[in-house]
């Protein structure tokens, strides 16, 4: 049986206080038969409450786009969130952990578009609305305990992010080939994390097509200047208090991030 409006508007309503407050709520799919179209739903209602608030919705995020990221969630499709203005982190900076419950971060490749982009595409077509890309890091943080749920409950909590950083150069699309770009994640001078762009749904040009095509089957387009996350290319990994987080890409350069310290 379907969720009522009231039961909609209810969870977006936890889930957004959750995720302002950094505590964790009880998954809905532990008391409610909630489908991945409602827990959109429930996605952009809670975005929509940020909205009110003064935040901007200034790009848009793919996640679970790689066979290990998959695989650490226990998941089987790729799914699509929003990115709001304050969750934009400048390259270099640092974060305060201590509203965040349980902050982990995996290495991207994100995209600016030049102009907008509408469904059904493909990944070429999809990288011609494409003005530059550069490396990204992405933090992290699900409202539910220790990362465990369902498809719909990933969906519904904005596909757990928190932060998001972009790398200072950014590269035209046409000037470099993105197919399988080396990517060394290193946290505190230590490699955490290997991988390629193409585990990022085998290309990741695919991740935005497939986000402008999902977007498509609910009536909407990606729109020009918006940031787009072609999503994780590794697992993603636990940070800690004063870690400080390194991102090179073959070809792109780097992006940075540190984790305030404790006290
Ligand atoms: O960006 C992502 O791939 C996150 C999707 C949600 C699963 C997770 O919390 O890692
Ligand atoms: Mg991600």
């Amino acid at each position: 049986m379907s969720l009522s409006d009231a039961e909609i508007l209810a969870l977006a309503e936890q889930l957004d206080a959750a995720a302002a407050q950094g505590v964790t709520v009880p998954q809905p799919s532990a008391r409610l038969n909630l489908s991945v179209e409602e827990a959109y739903r429930v996605q952009r209602l809670s975005i929509a409450r940020r909205v009110d608030r003064g935040e901007a919705v200034i790009g848009m995020k793919m996640g679970l786009t790689s066979l290990a990221k998959m695989e650490q969630m226990g998941v089987h499709s790729p799914i699509y969130a929003h990115l709001t203005s304050p969750m934009l982190l400048p390259d270099g900076g640092r974060f305060d952990p201590t509203h965040l419950g349980q902050p982990r971060i995996e290495p991207e490749v994100a995209f600016v578009l030049g102009r907008d982009l509408q469904g059904p595409v493909s990944p070429a077509q999809a990288l011609l609305a494409v003005e530059g890309v550069c490396p990204a890091l992405e933090i992290l943080d699900s409202r539910y305990q220790d990362f465990r749920f369902s498809l719909p409950d990933v969906v519904a909590d904005n596909a757990s992010s928190a932060y998001f950083v972009l790398g200072s150069t950014v590269r035209s699309p046409r000037e470099v080939d993105l197919g399988n770009l080396g990517m060394v994640m290193s946290i505190n001078g230590r490699v955490a994390q290997i991988g390629s762009s193409a585990a990022i749904l085998d290309h990741p040009a695919r991740s935005l097509a497939a986000l402008a095509n999902m977007l498509l089957e609910v009536g909407e387009k990606l729109q020009a200047g918006m940031l787009v996350l072609a999503g994780g290319a590794t697992a993603a990994v636990a940070l800690s208090p004063g870690d400080r987080v390194l991102l090179e890409v073959d070809a792109l350069g780097t992006v940075q991030v540190q984790v305030d310290a404790e006290g």
